[in-house]
């Protein structure tokens, strides 16, 4: 499924992200920078031990925020390390939190002069944010900077089960091909 903002493509693939071959992929990581289970268990084990030790030199990231590693043995060259929010009741900034981890994954793409990059659903997983809301903060905030953002060409959303994909189908469908 693909959507045309200006010059610039986001597409949604249902998928594995340690495989794409995008400039960089993001990965939904923890505050600590350690690794952990899900994608973030993924892109470290696909991508080998230098991701990990250029974490554990930046030491740290807080949520919302975004930070830059090698790609190691990943097809992208680069990794953007970005943590969403813990989802507890949504009366904890937690719709904030998790667009303000897209901005910056994209506002430092933009800064390292990248053309193109790959996000999974940020804290839809252990983070247990509700999908659905979610899916409509991912796509608002990455096609809200990509209006104003031309240097980005590509962006894609890589959603692993048919479930995620779904939600992120649904809710793009649902902007209409104008938003
Ligand atoms: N490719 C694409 N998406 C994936 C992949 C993959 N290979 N594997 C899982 N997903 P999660 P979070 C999806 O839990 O909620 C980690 O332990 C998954 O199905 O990976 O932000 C970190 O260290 C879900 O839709 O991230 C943190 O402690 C989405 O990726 C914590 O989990 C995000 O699920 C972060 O939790």
């Amino acid at each position: 499924m693909e959507h045309l903002v200006g010059n610039s493509r986001l597409v949604l693939v249902q998928g594995d992200i340690t495989r794409e071959e995008t400039d960089a992929l993001v990965n939904a990581a923890n505050s600590g920078l350690r690794g952990g289970g899900g994608v973030d268990g993924a892109i470290h084990r696909a991508g080998g031990p230098a991701i990990l030790a250029e974490c554990r030199k930046i030491g740290g990231c807080p949520p919302g925020q975004a930070v830059l590693t090698t790609g190691g043995n990943l097809k992208a060259r680069y990794v953007i390390h970005t943590v969403g929010p813990i989802y507890r009741d949504g009366a904890h900034g937690e719709a904030e939190i998790l667009a303000s981890a897209y901005r910056e994954s994209l506002k430092l793409a933009s800064a390292t002069k990248l053309k193109s990059l790959s996000f999974p659903a940020i804290s839809a997983g252990v983070y247990g944010y509700p999908l659905q809301e979610a899916a409509r903060i991912a796509l608002t905030t990455v096609l809200d900077y990509l209006k104003t953002h031309s240097d980005i060409e590509l962006v894609r959303f890589v959603l692993f089960g048919q479930n995620t994909f779904d939600a992120f189908a649904a809710v793009l469908r649902d902007l209409g091909p104008l938003y």
